[in-house]
């Protein structure tokens, strides 16, 4: 049976793959009982009037012990908070300084450090309790492209080096607002070079599936590691150096900041997960279906916190099973970030609002189109738009971001394309998810098109009117 093909956006001047292929796969049984939730291991707090504060561990707290606390008093202390010691110090110099130990006390995962710290405020044996912040190197990117001026959709108006039309990236990093691997994002696309210098480290490791030739998990898919291969149906989900696609989106959303190597995505930190349609020749309605749905199977079953998948993809007609599948996302709360096309057969700009390109002209409430702006802060040349059908600009036009090389070790690339717009977008979502840990799908996209800035090239050509500004997050 012929399924409907979907192409990936490829890159402008390498021209646009519509090809076809029907990879036809067994449907899995989803049917395994829920797991416990993963605790975010590390927070984002703000003081009383909403100002930054930073980072901190999610399930630690810092107790200050006046000097004259005894063994009952300790314990009691991390009994109010159903706390253990993980570590503590008690060094000369606080002592003669007429201070008792600071103990570090590991909450339990249903313990939220808010809580604790009202808990413990006004404990007769504590002279205070606080967070245990968590202190970066730095936040300024030392990564080559970005130091050297070829990524500028990382830059802010005042980033060094500044560009107003970038995402204001390099303004968000100053802040120290960064995100944090506590938070998934889904990369439905070709596969991603997992080994890549500037990759590996936010690459999602699958601790429900482990590697022994069975399906642990019970989502039908065989030692899922970092993901799945839904065109070849297989666990490999980097096959070589035609994953380029992949690993370039992978790489803007998630490249490894401040690690003196290559750029730096938007989140420093985030986890990734691939799962792998399009192969060479393209993907299928039903290879997309089951990527859509391997995410909100992670979710819904592990409680894993995956806040969007990346969409740099499109092709096709109105698929009512596609678009069920993205509503299924919707319902467990993962936002469908999504390319608004590159203009059809002849690369130029088209109206999605009078010509749909699906999957980001879908009506689903938790979808972001994305169009692409060059570094003038101008529309692409091959962007579509869309007054009420396309949401926002980005950066989309010269994006420099990770690939394979055609030896398959790291390299790095210049790719122009909605889809090199969407994964800023995609970043964006990751970041302010790290920053408002209880945020809804609904309350993040609300805060990226809350944010857009005015933009001339998009006024009436996307329903903000803007580009994205993840700077005032
Ligand atoms: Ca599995
Ligand atoms: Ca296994
Ligand atoms: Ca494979
Ligand atoms: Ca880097």
């Amino acid at each position: 049976m012929k399924t409907r093909h979907a192409s990936r956006l490829v890159c402008v001047g390498l021209g646009l793959a519509l090809a076809a292929c029907g990879h036809e796969t067994d449907e899995s049984e989803l049917a395994s009982p829920e797991h416990g939730s993963n605790q975010p291991k590390a927070i984002y707090l703000r003081d009383s009037n909403g100002s930054p504060m930073g980072l901190a561990s999610a399930n630690e707290v810092l107790v200050q012990y006046k000097l004259d606390a005894n063994n009952a008093d300790k314990k009691r202390v991390k009994d109010k908070v159903r706390g253990s010691r993980k570590n503590g110090v008690h060094s000369k110099v606080m002592k003669d300084n007429g201070e008792g130990e600071l103990e570090l006390v590991e909450l339990p995962i249903d313990q939220t450090l808010e809580a604790a710290l009202e808990d413990l405020k006004d404990d007769p044996a504590l002279t205070f309790a606080e967070p245990n912040f968590i202190y970066q190197h730095t936040a300024v990117s030392n990564d080559p492209f970005f130091t050297n001026g070829s990524l500028f959709g990382m830059y802010g108006n005042t980033s060094t080096p500044a560009n107003a039309f970038g995402s204001q990236a390099g303004e968000a990093w100053t802040k120290n607002q960064i995100c944090n691997n506590g938070v998934y994002v889904g990369v439905i696309d070709e596969g991603i070079m997992t080994t890549h210098e500037d990759l590996v480290n936010n690459i999602w490791v699958n601790p429900f599936d482990p590697v022994d030739g069975r399906d642990n998990d019970g989502n039908g898919l065989i030692d899922d590691t970092n993901g799945w291969d839904f065109a070849a149906n297989n666990r490999s989900v980097f096959d070589g150096p035609s994953d380029d696609h992949g690993t370039h989106v992978a790489g803007t959303i998630g490249a490894k900041g401040g690690n003196g190597k290559g750029v730096a995505g938007v989140c420093w930190s985030v986890t990734l997960i691939s799962a792998k349609f399009l192969g060479q020749s393209g993907g299928s309605t039903l290879g997309a279906i089951r990527a859509i749905d391997y995410f909100t199977d992670l979710k819904r079953r592990h409680g894993l916190n995956i806040v969007a998948t990346n969409n740099s993809w499109g092709g096709g007609g109105f698929s009512l099973s596609l678009k069920n599948a993205i509503d299924r996302a919707n319902a467990a709360g993962i936002l469908f970030v999504a390319a608004a096309g590159n203009g059809g057969s002849d690369g130029i700009s088209d109206n999605n609002d009078t010509t749909p390109s699906y999957p980001a002209s879908y009506t689903s409430s938790n979808i972001i189109s994305v169009a692409a702006l060059n570094n003038r802060g101008q529309l692409a040349s091959f962007s579509n738009f869309g007054a009420t059908s396309v949401d926002i600009g980005a950066p989309g036009s010269g994006i420099v971001s990770t690939v394979p090389s055609a030896t398959s070790t790291s390299a790095y690339a210049s790719f122009s394309g909605t889809s090199m717009a969407t994964p800023h977008v995609t970043g964006a979502v990751a970041l302010f998810a790290s920053l408002n840990p209880g945020a809804t799908a609904a309350q993040i996209k609300a805060a990226i098109l809350g944010s857009a800035v005015p933009t001339p090239a998009v006024t009436g050509k996307c329903v903000t009117g803007g580009r994205l500004n993840l700077g005032d997050f």
